[in-house]
């Protein structure tokens, strides 16, 4: 581990990895990388002993089971916390998850329940993890979301998720605006399409990454490495005057009309 990582002497708590696809893991590699001590939380004892493998590679010093929509697994995960780390530096929320018909039928189709459900798991559970962890943050700090384009333009199928993510960007300005007088920042990136386990069995992915590919400036599809590089940046000292934003890592994309 280098001396002189830019993330050194900092505690990072990524939630959402899954796999070896996750954003969140890509992220925690170069957190890693920048010498931040890491840890992982997952959602259910499902997916326990593959996280756990997937930690003990990265290093991670703490590998905890939680799922964001349970308050009282929040309030057993700070504890853990409290008892084991003397703070908490950076918080990465790469969360998100609807109902799989919501993602393939029209918009107006969506259900009451399968619209509280996408707003549960991915926007609300940004405020509950803030709300949890912040307390931990006593010396400032830095939390992250992941969002999606989908949130400001409509996007073939991504109907309900679209909405979550327009809310998730609200309540990053609006943690953004309550957080800042304790020197903690909130931001989103918002990635291009990445083929993780949350983008397989959409339908013509592949042709949403052509695409991409096709039209972006810079003519490629963006990599899950580059999005981690970005969240090293916002969780460091580099970051320390960016707060309330959407950073977009996306080949340039969002920037096109035709
Ligand atoms: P992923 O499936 O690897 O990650 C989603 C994670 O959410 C999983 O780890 C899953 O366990 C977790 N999760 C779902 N419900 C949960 C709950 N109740 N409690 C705790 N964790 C829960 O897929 P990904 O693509 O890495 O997605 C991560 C984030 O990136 C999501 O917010 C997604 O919307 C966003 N994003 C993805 C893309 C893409 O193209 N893949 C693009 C832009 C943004
Ligand atoms: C998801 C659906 C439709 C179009 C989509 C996506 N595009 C992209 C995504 C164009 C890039 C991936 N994305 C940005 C997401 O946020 C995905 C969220 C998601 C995916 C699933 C699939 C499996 C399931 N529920 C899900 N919930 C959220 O059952």
């Amino acid at each position: 581990m280098h001396m002189s990582g830019l993330l050194a002497g900092k505690t990072a708590l990524v939630a959402g990895v899954a796999n070896r696809w996750s954003i969140a893991y890509s992220i925690a590699q170069a957190f890693r990388r920048e010498g931040a001590t890491l840890l992982l939380t997952y959602q259910g004892e499902r997916l326990k002993s593959q996280v756990e493998e997937l930690g003990a590679e990265l290093g991670a010093a703490r590998i905890l089971n939680c799922d964001v929509t349970n308050d009282a697994e929040l309030a057993a995960l700070v504890a853990v916390l409290e008892a084991e780390f003397p703070k908490l530096d950076i918080v990465v929320h790469s969360i998100a998850f609807a109902n799989k018909e919501d993602l393939s039928r029209p918009f107006l189709e969506t259900s009451r329940d399968g619209f509280l459900l996408s707003q549960n798991v991915s926007s609300y559970s940004l405020v509950a993890m803030a709300r949890a962890l912040t307390p931990l943050m006593t010396d400032g700090g830095s939390i992250m979301t992941l969002t999606y384009l989908g949130a400001t333009r409509v996007v073939e199928n991504y109907n309900v998720m679209g909405v979550a993510k327009a809310a998730l960007e609200a309540c990053v300005r609006y943690l953004a605006a309550d957080l800042g007088p304790r020197n903690i920042r909130v931001n989103a990136i918002s990635a291009g399409p990445i083929k993780t386990a949350s983008a397989r069995g959409i339908k013509d992915f592949s042709k949403v990454l052509d695409g991409v590919a096709q039209h972006a400036p810079l003519r490629r599809n963006c990599d899950p490495a580059e999005v981690g590089d970005t969240a090293v940046f916002l969780g460091s000292n580099l970051g320390r005057g960016v707060t309330g934003n959407t950073i977009f890592v996306d080949a340039g994309f969002q920037i096109m009309g035709l």
